[in-house]
């Protein structure tokens, strides 16, 4: 917490630490109260900086000894301030000895060390370790490390630290100790202990090599029956690493562990994961599908972060996509993977797709755009965003799709070759990449360092006597702050062309052998032009097939072509996409009706392209039910949002809550139909297909509860009493709460009193009222004061504040202004518990200069609110000086 103005810091400033660290040495006298923390640090003078002085960083510590070779160090060989200890005139070779305190029970940052329902636990990422000790605390600074954990041993009869164990006993007094040694070299953010009650599952596991190893999942007593999930998912991504990238686990022993106050998914420590619960516990009773499926993918995330990202490491925090970006790419790949099939791996993209257009392109067109190696920060945390994850993984995916999968495969490999052990740059990643292919991708940088959306516009011109098809592609990129120019991005452009019949064409691109029916245009200049040879008739273009660049695609379809791709394109994704096309267009223009002050009527709903295109869809029961659900699911309130030029939420809450309406009405057999022929009866299992049948009956549920009738809601309520997973439960009282159904408040009341002692379903308890339609300021308001909601557990502040604030547009923008009222006060209250999850909040004020001036004023008026609040955190201040500058 600091009140002065933020120092900003900036890429261009880097340089190499003036010591490299050696070896850390670390022994922790563990009390909530007060914690003592021992350090030993041998350090050796970096030899490309002479005459610089010693600075180590540290922060809401209390320091009680220093000590150099030997000798306590005077008050004069060093200054300390603003969290930096510099050390001037120190040999080449030191050995500092600092003995500091911590309060860990007092730590609501949930930085560095802290508790947690009685147990430690620490996060170091990003620059966490500074809270623990003094050290040169930045990720090219790498370390072995030894720590020895002292505690009662009652109160924490487990004491976990990263790498193997070496050494245990009793110290006599009640306490008890544990050394953990490190093997591997890492730098200070992938420190981790954990100390306290805990108890795991354990399994050996036998790696392609043939070596054992030990698997554990760590978490509360009580909770072991929620633990094989993560186990298997953890099995799973042990042995597609080595598949798929040749890469085996390092260590003896891999640990992950559950906690219920984190700020984030998880954390990959090196050989100790610790987990938000949220992405650790699951049976049926408790976890959905999407929870299921959100745990593999997490635990696969924080697996391969061994490799991409602890063995080799980010040089710098701008370098940040370097382990984010591509380990994010590598956990798509493996849930695609772990479904199997074809359209499997399509739903899967188009699930991080719709994760991209509802997230990131809004960032990225927002105040807080930045490029996906950032050029300047003041808080780091604020950095851990979609632009880094989600886009840094599409600018890896990228490669793959220019390269191809050996392509893809033998740049890692020398990615590897050349930096095993090394702190590196995005530079380097892309020089592996080309040094592998021997390919120039000198041009591919400007995907690290310009931001924004580019927007590709698609051209067609056949000639039916020259049979050929002449297809122009140009490129532009509105500005983003700071960057009011962009040169022209390298952008793989995956096209097919579709006959009449809606096959695909065979493709004759001038100049190049025969590709196939889909083949990989690079565009590179602003325009350019690929002619087609051999064409019979004009084709209907397939463009940007499996969304092969993160770019804005506008090409002029007719409704009657998009329907036809909507019916046939071979492409999954382009298929889907066609769909959102169609129903996109048809909302824009009820959303000017609406704002013309036409009000919708039963014919209004009259859409026969868009309605029978559903109807087919519906009828399509050779498609996989999963892809069938996400191309019945009409675009969110939010995508809706980024396509318009001053937007208007409650129109569009309107719009989409009254097609919706007419596509259910029009449609009620099919939906009906489609609700029974995808039950899932029997066990529950959280497969693929299972997962995806019950998504494409839980649509159709939600469809028919829109009609709000007593046979929708008997539906509901029968699926709500007798659902054996939460998946269904879960939907069935969204489902109820979201009508008129007589029985909606006592299920709101049955499910709190069964689901009470489980912190992950009252979250959904919450997030599911924050997010209903009739929730309004007022009613988010009375939630607050119910006895389970606390400010302090991110999770539960996540589900209603975040839920209302993100997730319920129209109730969060009421034109009196009272959500921002609101907004601005959990902002502040948060800001004085956790600056983290105080400054995502922050966020949801990005866009106001979208909104229609009225809003504009008062959304300005509460980030005005927030920023002259005295006391603000560097991360809240960052996020609203930035809103209110761009
Ligand atoms: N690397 C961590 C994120 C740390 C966030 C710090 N504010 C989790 C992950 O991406 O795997
Ligand atoms: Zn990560």
């Amino acid at each position: 917490m600091r009140t002065d103005t933020p120092q900003t810091i900036y890429r261009k400033d880097y340089t190499p630490p003036s010591y490299w660290v050696d070896t850390v040495e670390m022994g922790f006298d563990l009390d909530p109260a007060i914690t003592r923390v021992a350090t030993r640090l041998t350090m050796t003078r970096n030899r490309d900086s002479r005459n610089k002085s010693l600075v180590l960083c540290g922060e809401a510590l209390e320091l009680v000894q220093l000590r150099m070779n030997g000798k306590p160090l005077t008050k004069r060989a060093y200054t300390l301030h603003d969290g930096t200890l510099e050390i001037f005139n120190a040999p080449d070779k030191v050995t500092l000895e600092i003995e500091t305190l911590t309060h860990p029970d007092r730590n609501t940052s949930l930085m560095g060390l802290y508790v947690s329902n009685g147990n430690f636990f620490t996060q170091c990422e990003a620059e966490g370790f500074r809270k623990i000790t003094y050290f040169p605390d930045r990720p090219d600074v790498m370390a072995k490390y030894t720590v020895m954990l002292r505690a009662d041993k009652k109160k924490y009869p487990v004491l976990l630290s990263n790498g193997n164990l070496i050494e245990e006993g009793d110290l006599g007094d009640g306490r008890h100790y544990a050394v953990w040694e490190d093997p591997f070299k890492k730098p200070s953010y992938l420190f981790a202990l954990v100390a306290g009650q805990l108890v795991c599952q354990e399994e050996k596991y036998t790696l392609q090599s043939g070596r054992e190893v030990l698997l554990q999942v760590w978490v509360e007593e009580g909770n072991l029956d929620k633990t094989q999930h993560a186990m298997d998912s953890l099995k799973n991504s042990i042995r597609w690493d080595e598949e798929r990238f040749g890469l085996e686990l390092d260590l003896d022993r891999f640990m992950i562990v559950a906690v219920g106050d984190f700020n984030m998914g998880a954390m990959e420590n090196k050989g100790l994961n610790i987990f938000n619960t949220k992405y650790v516990l699951a049976n049926p009773r408790i976890a959905t599908d999407a929870d299921y499926a959100g745990i593999e993918s997490v635990v696969g995330h924080e697996y391969f972060h061994n490799w991409t990202g602890n063995r080799v490491t980010c040089r710098d925090w701008f370098q940040l996509s370097l382990k984010e970006g591509l380990t994010v790419f590598r956990d798509q790949e493996f849930s695609a993977d772990m479904i199997g099939t074809d359209s499997g791996r399509a739903v899967k993209r188009i699930e991080d797709v719709r994760v991209l257009r509802q997230a990131q392109f809004p960032e990225d067109a927002g105040p807080m755009a930045h490029p996906v190696r950032p050029d300047s920060y003041v808080e780091i945390n604020n950095f851990y965003t979609v632009t880094i994850y989600e886009k840094g993984s599409e600018v890896v995916r990228m490669y793959q799709t220019l390269l191809g999968r050996d392509g893809f495969r033998k740049g890692m490999d020398l990615y590897f070759q050349r930096h095993d052990g090394q702190a590196v740059e995005c530079d380097d990643f892309r020089a592996a990449m080309a040094d592998a292919n021997d390919r120039d991708l000198t041009q591919f940088e400007l995907w690290y360092s310009q931001a924004g959306t580019p927007r590709v516009t698609v051209d067609t011109h056949y000639d039916p006597v020259g049979r050929k098809y002449e297809l122009t592609l140009s490129q532009s990129c509105p500005p983003t702050p700071g960057e009011d120019r962009k040169l022209p991005f390298h952008i793989p452009v995956k096209v097919g062309l579709l006959n009449s019949h809606g096959s695909d064409m065979p493709l004759h691109l001038e100049g190049h052998a025969q590709a196939g029916t889909t083949m990989v245009l690079e565009l590179t200049k602003e325009k350019q032009t690929f002619v087609f040879t051999d064409v019979p008739e004009q084709p209907v273009p397939s463009i940007l097939r499996d969304f092969s660049a993160p770019v804005i695609l506008e090409i002029d379809y007719t409704d009657v072509e998009l329907a036809f791709l909507m019916a046939n394109d071979s492409d999954p994704f382009n298929r889907w996409e066609a769909g959102q096309r169609l129903a996109m267009r048809r909302m824009l223009e009820l959303t000017r009706d609406v704002q013309d002050g036409h009000v919708l009527a039963d014919d209004d709903g009259d859409e026969p392209v868009l309605t029978e295109s559903f109807r087919a869809m519906l009828d399509a029961t050779a498609l996989d039910s999963a892809f069938r659900e996400f191309a019945l699911t009409l675009p969110s309130e939010t995508v809706i949002a980024e396509q318009m030029d001053m937007v208007d939420p409650q129109a569009i809450h309107t719009v989409r809550r009254f097609l919706r309406r007419s596509l259910a009405s029009a449609l009620r057999i099919d939906w009906l139909v489609a609700y029974q022929s995808n039950r899932t009866p029997g066990t529950y299992s959280p497969d693929a297909a299972s997962a995806g049948k019950r998504g494409l009956k839980n649509l159709a549920l939600s469809y028919m509860i829109e009609l709000d009738d007593i046979e929708a809601h008997v539906l509901a309520q029968t699926q709500y009493d007798n659902a054996n997973n939460m998946t269904d439960r879960l939907v069935a009282l969204t489902a109820l709460v979201n009508s008129n159904a007589p029985g909606k408040v006592a299920a709101l009341d049955t499910f709190y009193n069964e689901f009470e002692n489980e912190a992950l379903v009252i979250d959904k308890w919450f997030m599911l009222q924050a997010t209903a339609r009739t929730t309004d300021v007022k009613a988010v308001r009375k939630l607050m004061k119910h006895s389970a909601f606390t400010l302090k557990n991110p999770n539960r502040a996540r589900s209603l504040l975040f839920g209302f604030c993100n997730g319920n547009p129209s109730q969060f923008h009421a034109v009196d202004g009272s959500g921002y009222a609101f907004w601005a006060e959990q902002v502040i209250a948060l800001n004085a518990i956790n600056p983290q999850v105080a400054a995502r909040l922050a966020r949801s004020l990005d866009r106001w200069r979208k909104y229609a001036p009225v809003l504009q004023g008062k959304m300005r008026a509460a980030l005005k609110q927030v920023a002259d609040t005295k006391g603000l955190s560097k991360d809240v201040l960052e996020v609203v000086t930035k809103s209110l500058a761009n």
